[in-house]
């Protein structure tokens, strides 16, 4: 099996699942946008975007269904299975609509654009960014008051999920220390080295 990766936000989290799950896998660096390898990689995702599984002749993209693949091929609850499915597709989902959203533009204006030389978004994009931020991290902080992880009383991959931008959070300026539940749910989550330090080792 082969994983294609990118360090950016979705690929990092198919990483980081892929060696938390220690998942027998060859780990493929690719720059899929790069224009010189764009026409190429559609072949393997026709989105031309990382995180990719690829399983003989089968090619699974979409960061969460790589994650549901590489529980299963685990044995693991890390993809919840049982009655807390709902509670644990409810986090992917609102994450992916909401904290995400937010936390991705502001994570594409402050480290994506520099690299790739465009210019920065609009103020107001930015703003509105930052407020939606805001908001929905209120929300998850209001969740954690009296919780360890996002569901039941072990890691599952909500808290992965949910958890994708804030390892950018310093360069992204992701204003953390407003929420003191989210910071010290984060600071639990990074003890895991997988999270923590997912490109250890790999190319
Ligand atoms: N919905 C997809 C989004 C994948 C995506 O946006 N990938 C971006 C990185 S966050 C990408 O491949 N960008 C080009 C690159 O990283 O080189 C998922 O959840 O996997």
């Amino acid at each position: 099996m082969k994983l294609y990766y990118s360090r950016n936000l979705n690929p990092r989290v198919a990483v980081a699942v892929a060696r938390y799950l220690k998942s027998p896998l060859e780990y493929i660096l690719s720059s899929p946008r790069d224009p010189a390898n764009v026409g190429a990689f559609r072949s393997i995702n026709p989105n031309a975007l990382v995180p990719v599984l690829e399983e003989g002749e089968r090619r699974l993209w979409e960061t969460d269904a790589i994650a549901c693949r590489l529980s299963a091929i685990a044995g693991s609850d890390f993809w919840r299975t049982d009655e807390s499915t709902p509670e644990m597709i409810k986090w992917i989902s609102w994450s992916a609509y909401h904290l995400n959203s937010a936390a991705g533009e502001l994570y594409f204006d402050r480290i994506v654009r520099p690299r790739i030389q465009i210019p920065p978004a609009a103020p107001s994009v930015l703003v509105e960014a930052m407020h939606n931020f805001r908001t929905h991290a209120a929300t998850l902080d209001r969740e954690l008051e009296d919780k360890t992880w996002l569901v039941g009383d072990h890691v599952s991959y909500a808290d992965f999920r949910v958890a994708t931008a804030l390892p950018f959070a310093d360069g992204a300026e992701l204003p953390l220390a407003e929420f003191s539940n989210v910071k010290r749910w984060h600071e639990r989550l990074s003890e895991i080295e997988a999270w923590r330090s997912p490109f250890d080792g790999l190319t």
